[in-house]
């Protein structure tokens, strides 16, 4: 069995690259990364890589991971700028002993030094977005963190490997050296190749308030389905949430099992994600609501 399960629209063609990868035997690891690379490149999709979205300070900082789930190995970068693909700088960094999360400066002198290629990530059209956002603040006191969506999967080879990686711009209009839950291993992204794994978007300030991709994972091990999974973690937290503080933030997850059996849950309504198993082509799907 093989698979790869991702969070938003954007992700089709990506995931459609990884599984003729995954058809031939080929590496969780490699059909992921190849997944990824294909939205961060892409210029139009404005919250992952390049064309991503500005920081408050119009300076687009990038947040990525890799997991290896046979290993556990990690590997992150957070607010990193000037660099084409920053899931490739993460999962190299997986392959560390120690020192596989690196930000900013260090996370940029470590992809220079290896070799990584080097590009000015903000394009004319993410600038025109960041103009129109501020006027848009300015004049009619809206919210400067709306409409950004992060990539992140969960892959599955027929090796039984399991990967999960993610990629994102993080907030629109967020702080200098902000961090979000997607380079945050259990947060963001988990995956245990002996149980499955999981990968979440939306506010990562929330996110992380209930380490919701790990909560996932260990809801699996306990036997749980992964739509079963998915939706009391993702239940739980919001409830948690409102109740404590009288509001929650966007959470959207998606989730897979090493039988390439998935599921998926939100509180908002429109989610769309991407499939492919060795029983369905490449498809996207669309949530109506959180139920
Ligand atoms: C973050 N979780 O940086 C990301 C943003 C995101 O849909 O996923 N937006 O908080």
């Amino acid at each position: 069995m093989w698979g790869i399960i991702a969070t938003w629209r954007m992700a089709v063609e990506g995931i459609s690259e990884a599984s003729h990868i995954l058809q031939e035997k080929g590496d969780a690891g490699d059909a992921i990364e190849t997944a990824i690379k294909a939205v961060e490149d892409f210029p139009y999709y404005k919250s992952v890589g390049y064309g991503g979205l500005p920081n408050e300070e119009m300076e687009v900082e990038l947040d990525a991971a890799y997991m290896d789930g046979n290993t556990l190995s990690i590997g992150a970068v957070a607010a990193i700028k000037d660099f084409a693909n920053p899931v490739s700088i993460a999962r190299r960094l997986s392959k560390e002993k120690v020192n596989n999360i690196l930000v900013g400066e260090g996370a940029e002198k470590f992809a220079h030094k290896e070799g990584f290629e080097r590009k000015n990530m903000l394009t004319d059209r993410a600038k025109i977005h960041y103009r129109n956002r501020v006027k848009e603040v300015r004049e009619q006191e809206i919210k400067p963190y709306a409409g950004h969506d992060t990539v992140g999967m969960v892959c599955l080879d027929q090796q039984g490997k399991m990967t999960s990686a993610t990629s994102t711009s993080g907030l629109f209009m967020k702080k200098k050296g902000r961090v979000g839950d997607s380079p945050i291993a259990g947060s963001g992204f988990y995956v245990d190749s002996s149980v499955g794994g999981a990968s979440a978007t939306g506010l990562g300030e929330d996110l992380m308030k209930g380490c919701i991709s790990y909560e996932i994972v260990r809801l699996m091990a306990e036997g749980m389905h992964p739509q079963a999974a998915c939706e009391k973690a993702v239940n739980q937290l919001d409830h948690r949430l409102k109740e404590r503080r009288g509001h929650a933030g966007d959470l959207s997850l998606i989730a897979m099992n090493n039988k390439g059996e998935w599921g998926v849950a939100t509180n908002i309504e429109g989610f769309s994600f991407a499939v492919a198993t060795e029983n369905q082509e490449p498809i996207v799907y669309l949530t109506k609501n959180k139920d």
